[in-house]
């Protein structure tokens, strides 16, 4: 019988609608949703492939538990909870509740609610966010942190689509689909033909680049020195808001005074980008009346994210970039709870507490929970609160960790790791419990986290539009199939240990931010609420209630809802921080060390920057054969000048050299990449205990970085994945 269903991709926050086609019970194509409101039909390569994800031989349909000899014997998942609860419960008699850590990687997104229930966990072992080693630590920690030291502006940044210019600093939607996620590339294209004046900032020319009016490339990693270059002249030749920053910001001397040595000819010579180029720049941008300077993880990773973003936040506020009184709300709530916008700002609070030092170098107790960089040493460092056992919940920190060969020596040295994944990734392989998880067909869809990612900083999706949609289970789990939801795992294992656990619902903010506070519902410990009910709970409070939702099987977009945003609050004493202390000091360090980056030597001559493959998504879909099956490795792109330097050819086989360890890679010309930059996709390749076939599983980038004390940010522990110093040579 074949048959069609309505549903939702979940492989990435975008969450597009799909039309599944599905014969005796098996799905055997996935296209968009041409009846979508929103997203007519859009989907990418890894949502069509979806049915092979599910078909897929290898699929993990078992729990396993690993043997003395290394192998892995199937058990049934109750008795593999009941192991792993029993073995939790006698390593926190022992060790304390501090020894238990829960990393959540991009796996979980097919659920908020996996998110909400890690954390409850955490909260009902008293640990919190102390244990909680999210990708958030090394995914640009630096939007929240600087929304945080900046304020934040309750009707939000002017939507995209509404916007006549706009500035990708390191960010490549068309591919990534961050921050526009309905089908970026037409919206960006629509956009420009509409006479939006698109500028990227990349060192290379990237799908998203290829549409704009201006491509500047700058030497990796000097972006916070850009960006300062840009304020310079701004508030040098008074092109801002004066209106504005005199009504909503403070600290515009102090930020006047610390841009200072950032002149357009200091910062062409360090960045590397013509004089003339920078100017257009600011003149393009500042005389433009709508659209912001936004920031990607190309930027984020060379260390200075947080001033990165930091600046960015003070370049929209002093040109007004945030949606003002009168105008429409940008990113209207349907799923989330009703507030009212106001123009005016939520007040800069300190997002750390250095009188709560964690046990590493004096890293202090952040809103973003652990620093994930750091979680190799917080298991090899020993002492009171050593990391003992460690729940990998969808994630893969075995390749997306920095150094990889530490993350091994590690995670080998754990007395209990699990992995909760839907194949045998490379964590899953040196798991001691490897628990199988639900695809995302066999679960149902709700969009509440599209417009809850607003709340991550500037550009991390976000919805523009009062859209919502939602999606029951479309298949019924493979027969003879063992499966577990994240959230029910920590849920069996809370109920095996005694403790009970609350969730948060509907949570309109972060931080110290809230349009709206979350609140608290108790679950029932004696019989496990099914899936729906946790999505009522998540929903609890919404604008339009999640029945209402059901109705509309293709989405809707609930045009009516819209708000106009009220003025600013007679009695309201909240400024922007233009200069803040901490900021206006790393200012300082980059310019006394240009930078403060390594720069290019005759030991490693190139500076590696990461980037997004279109057909995978971090190591998601690389056994798919219909993905990584047709591209099965990270190429390492060159300028064709640097690779007839080194007399090297595209398909080449290079040895690839930085100062923390080596790897081979295949070489691949691309021609408008700034020469001198080695351009590659991480998440790929064998475990360092493994032998590795470059050809057909790629390089592990996270060897070539280092997750040593003077790699990673003083407070808020991002590692530096980007600007690494590499050499290259041919394999002969
Ligand atoms: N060198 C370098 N390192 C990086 C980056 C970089 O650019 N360069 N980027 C960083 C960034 S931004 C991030 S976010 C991290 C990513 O870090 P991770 O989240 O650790 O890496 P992913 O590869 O996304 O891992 C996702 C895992 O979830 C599993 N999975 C897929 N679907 C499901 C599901 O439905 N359920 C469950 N339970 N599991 C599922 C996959 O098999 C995979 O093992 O990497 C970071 N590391
Ligand atoms: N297809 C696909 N989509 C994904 C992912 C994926 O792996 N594949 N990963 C998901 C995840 S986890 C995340 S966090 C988002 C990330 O989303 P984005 O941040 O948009 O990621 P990228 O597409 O890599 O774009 C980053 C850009 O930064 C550039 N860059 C690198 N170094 C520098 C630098 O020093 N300065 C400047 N100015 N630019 C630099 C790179 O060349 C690249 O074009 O994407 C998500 N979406
Ligand atoms: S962009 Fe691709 S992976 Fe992301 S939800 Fe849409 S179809 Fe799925
Ligand atoms: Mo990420």
């Amino acid at each position: 019988m074949v048959e069609t269903h309505i549903s939702m991709c979940k492989v990435c926050p975008a969450y597009c609608p799909i039309e599944v086609t599905v014969e005796n019970g098996r799905a055997i194509k996935v296209i968009g949703d041409r009846n979508s409101p929103l997203y007519k039909g859009y989907t990418c390569p890894k949502g069509r492939a979806l049915p092979e994800a599910h078909n897929h031989p290898d699929r993990l349909l078992q729990s396993h538990k690993r043997q003395p000899d290394g192998s892995f014997a199937p058990l049934a998942t109750a008795t593999a909870i009941d192991e792993i609860s029993a073995k939790l419960k006698a390593i926190i008699e022992q060790y304390g509740p501090e020894s238990v850590a829960v990393y959540p990687g991009n796996g979980t997104v097919n659920n908020p609610v996996n998110i909400s229930i890690a954390v409850a966990f955490l909260n009902a072992l008293g640990t919190g966010l102390e244990r909680f080693f999210s990708v958030q630590t090394i995914d640009q920690p630096g939007k929240v942190i600087a929304q945080a030291l900046h304020g934040k502006w309750i009707a939000g940044p002017h939507p995209f689509h509404l916007s006549d210019t706009w500035v990708l600093v390191g960010a490549n939607p068309v591919i990534s689909k961050m921050g526009l996620g309905q089908n970026p590339a037409q919206i960006i294209k629509e956009a420009v033909a509409n006479g939006m004046k698109l500028i990227v900032i990349d060192p290379r020319e990237t799908e998203s680049a290829k549409k704009a009016c201006l491509h500047l490339q700058p030497q990796p990693g000097q972006d916070p020195t850009l960006l300062a270059g840009f304020l310079h002249i701004i508030l040098n030749e008074e092109l801002y808001d004066k209106e504005f920053v005199a009504r909503h910001a403070r600290g515009i001397d102090e930020l006047r005074a610390a841009v200072q040595p950032f002149t357009p000819e200091y910062v062409s010579a360090v960045a590397g980008v013509p004089v003339d180029q920078i100017r257009e720049a600011v003149s393009i941008f500042t005389s433009a009346k709508r659209g912001s300077l936004v920031t990607g993880t190309g930027p984020h990773f060379a260390l200075h994210g947080t001033l990165l973003e930091y600046l960015a936040l003070c370049i929209n506020t002093l040109c007004g970039r945030w949606v003002r009184e009168g105008e429409r709300n940008g990113h209207p709530h349907v799923m989330l709870p009703d507030y009212q916008p106001r123009a005016q700002p939520m007040a800069p609070y300190k997002p750390w507490d250095e009188t709560k030092p964690g046990r590493l170098y004096g890293l202090p107790k952040t809103i973003m929970g652990a620093a994930t960089g750091t979680l190799a040493d917080e298991i090899l460092t020993p002492g009171k609160g050593q990391i003992r056992a460690l729940i990998c919940a969808g994630s893969n920190p075995m390749v997306s960790l920095p150094d990889q060969n530490r993350t091994l020596k590690a995670f080998q040295s754990l007395d209990l790791l699990v992995s909760l994944d839907v194949e045998m990734s490379n964590t899953a392989r040196v798991a001691h419990y490897v628990i199988p998880d639900y695809l995302g067909l066999e679960t149902p869809a709700v969009s509440q986290f599209l417009e809850a990612s607003k709340y991550y900083g500037l550009w991390t999706q976000g919805l523009e539009w009062p859209y919502a949609m939602y999606a029951p289970p479309v298949l019924a789990p493979p027969e003879g199939s063992d499966l577990i939801e994240i959230w029910q795992f920590f849920y069996e294992v809370c109920k095996k240990l005694g403790i009970p656990l609350s969730m948060y619902g509907n949570a309109a903010g972060a931080g110290e931010h809230w349009d709206k506070y979350p609140q608290q519902v108790a679950l029932d410990m004696n019989e496990r609420p099914s899936t729906e009910t946790m999505y009522e709970h998540m929903c609890i409070g919404s604008r339009v209630p999640l029945d209402e939702v059901k109705q509309h099987i293709h989405g809707k977009i609930y045009d009516d809802l819209d708000h106009q945003v009220l003025p600013r609050d007679a009695d309201c004493d909240a400024y922007f921080a233009l200069g803040d202390s901490h900021m206006m000091a790393e200012l300082q360090v980059i310019h006394a060390n240009r930078g403060d980056l390594p720069q290019p030597d005759a030991d490693y001559p190139l500076l590696m920057t990461p980037r997004r493959t279109n057909e995978v998504l971090n190591s998601i879909g690389r056994t798919n054969p219909k993905l990584g099956g047709r591209h099965p490795y990270n190429p390492a792109f060159l300028n064709p000048l640097d690779l007839e330097k080194y007399g090297i050819k595209s398909g080449d086989h290079i040895q690839i050299r930085s100062p923390y360890g080596e790897v081979s890679g295949i070489a691949e010309a691309e021609d408008k990449l700034r020469p001198g930059t080695l351009s590659m996709s991480h998440c790929f390749g064998a475990n360092p205990n493994e032998q590795n076939d470059t050809e057909n599983q790629g390089t592990c980038t996270s060897r070539l970085l280092s997750a040593d004390q003077s790699q990673i940010d003083p407070i808020f522990g991002q590692p530096r994945m980007g600007a690494i110093p590499v050499a290259i040579s041919l394999i002969t």
